[in-house]
């Protein structure tokens, strides 16, 4: 590990921490009502709220993130300003994080010291540069994730505009009709004191299966056999965590599914969003070519294929082009390692809709680093020297049910600190029996290698870590702050695999 912190920098970063801090104060001068410059721009208005969500024919209590004529998240265009009034109304304490974007540290929506919950009844606004692309917004406390606290975050670029594509936005998801809460003690034996990461279940309306998959702990006996193995047989067994009751896009499973209305001959931008909180999925274009232009918002170099892996918390955009004969055309998620699958219908005027099974023939491999190899950032990094180099090492397993970054929960974490304006590289060696999604708050980083082979990738803020393998982030570290950097399997992260990168302004 490479420390170059002294003992004045971080009295100084302290000062700054707290001024920072202090920004929250200013914000409900956005709130409505608050008196404010008539020229001023009025703030677009966000909810969380529970809703009513029928899956399966049955009804269940989740959470939403709307705007009062009911869309999900926000559609912002080209130049606007992230201004947003966000109100909770879900009953209880919560904040929302705005995935993908580098906002000021204080508008990030991560509660800690210096950035309070929002309380249930209270607003809070926000007022930053938005970062182009396609993102997403969460809750990032406690559960609330697992009941949909969820929604799109659309930044279209003005090339958006231009490339005469139309916009299908879905966002993937993990659904149980059990309290969350349970899930994870079912997981974890209920012997986790799980602090207040508890908030947020138990308003189920049902009792459907999500049954743990405890044969995990057979597994376990088998892990010292498994590095090096690099077998098929031994992964599958160690994807998924949990049995959930359904895989939903936007909101539906193939029941039900949405069926989009489009042209033949037409080309559609595919912002795909996985949503779910503990499951990859392949998407599986079926008859349609695709082109990936962007991962995690940020364009890449056109690939192109039919079949692309996607862990929590990352994005893909594709572009495909419907024939000129017209169809339907799924759309499918299937989750790594099994049959179930979910998705959307692309559908041409009079075209017939067929059902779609829910079971595919077969089941799916685990998601790997195929697409990530092939990725390439349009816009690098520079060149340029290394400042801070970390290596950390991705812990912990099923039983006990605890995972963990070098060995420590989150509040044993060994914060990562650098200065800003240095070029930080972080290598994540996967020490542990499952793969991990990590993501970065903050900043984007560029994939600078994958299992020890360097390669100029994708920029992103969610990558990879296969099991027994590892991954090399790059960035510049441009926004100061104390950004969470965990795993985005929310029971992982639940149970500690979290970890800060704290970027200290200079002198
Ligand atoms: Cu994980």
């Amino acid at each position: 590990m490479t420390i170059l912190q002294t003992r004045r920098r971080f009295l100084a970063s302290a000062a700054s921490a707290a001024a920072l801090g202090g920004l929250s104060t200013l914000l409900p001068a956005l709130i409505p009502g608050a008196v404010r410059p008539a020229w001023a721009a009025a703030p677009l208005r966000l909810a969380v709220e529970r809703r009513v969500l029928e899956v399966m024919g049955k009804p269940a209590s989740v959470f939403g993130i709307r705007q009062p004529d009911g869309t999900s998240g926000l559609f912002l265009d080209p130049g606007q300003r992230f201004l947003v009034d966000l109100a909770n109304r879900a009953g209880e304490d919560a904040v929302i994080h705005w995935h993908g974007m580098t906002p000021p540290y204080a508008q990030d929506g991560v509660a800690d010291a210096n950035r309070p919950l929002i309380r249930d009844g209270a607003s809070q606004g926000y007022d930053f540069e938005p970062r182009p692309g396609t993102h997403w917004m969460h809750s990032h406390h406690g559960l609330q994730e697992q009941r949909l606290m969820a929604a799109p975050l659309i930044v279209r670029t003005v090339e958006d505009r231009r490339e005469d594509a139309q916009e299908v936005t879905v966002l993937l998801h993990d659904f149980t009709f059990k309290d969350p809460a349970e899930v994870l003690a079912g997981l974890t034996g209920g012997t986790m004191d799980h602090g207040d990461m508890n908030h947020g279940g138990g308003h189920g309306g049902g009792h459907g299966g999500a049954m743990p998959m405890m044969n995990h702990s057979m597994d376990m006996k088998g892990m010292g056999d498994m590095k090096g193995m690099g077998g098929m047989t031994m992964a599958a067994m160690d994807l998924n965590d949990v049995e959930y009751d359904a895989y939903l896009a936007n909101d539906r499973t193939f029941d039900d599914p949405e069926v989009v209305r489009v042209e033949r001959g037409g080309r559609v931008r595919l912002r795909l969003i996985n949503g779910a909180t503990s499951t990859a999925f392949h998407i599986e274009l079926g008859a349609l070519d695709g082109t990936v232009v962007a991962a995690d918002g940020n364009p890449v170099q056109p690939v192109t294929g039919r079949r692309f892996g996607m862990v929590m918390g990352q994005r893909l955009d594709i572009l495909v082009r419907l024939p000129d004969e017209g169809g339907a055309f799924p759309v499918l998620a299937q989750r790594e390692g099994e049959r179930q699958r979910t998705g959307i219908i692309l559908a041409t005027p009079g075209a017939t809709v067929n059902k779609v099974a829910g079971l595919a023939d077969g089941a799916a491999g685990p998601v790997d680093l195929s697409l990530e190899r092939r990725l390439t950032a349009l816009a690098p990094l520079a060149l340029r020297p290394t400042d801070a180099a970390f290596t950390i090492r991705l812990t912990g397993g099923m039983a006990p049910y605890v995972w963990t970054i070098d060995d420590r929960p989150f509040g044993e974490h060994r914060p990562l600190t650098v200065l800003k304006g240095q070029r930080v590289t972080v290598t994540m060696v996967n020490e542990s029996p499952m793969a991990h999604p990590m993501h970065l708050h903050g900043q984007h980083f560029q994939v600078a290698a994958l299992n020890g082979t360097a390669l100029a990738g994708a920029v992103r803020d969610t990558v990879l870590v296969p099991m027994n393998g590892s991954a090399t982030i790059a960035f510049d570290a441009d926004n100061p702050g104390r950004w969470p950097l965990h795993c985005h399997n929310l029971l992982h992260m639940a149970t500690g695999m979290m970890t800060e990168l704290v970027c200290e302004q200079t002198i």
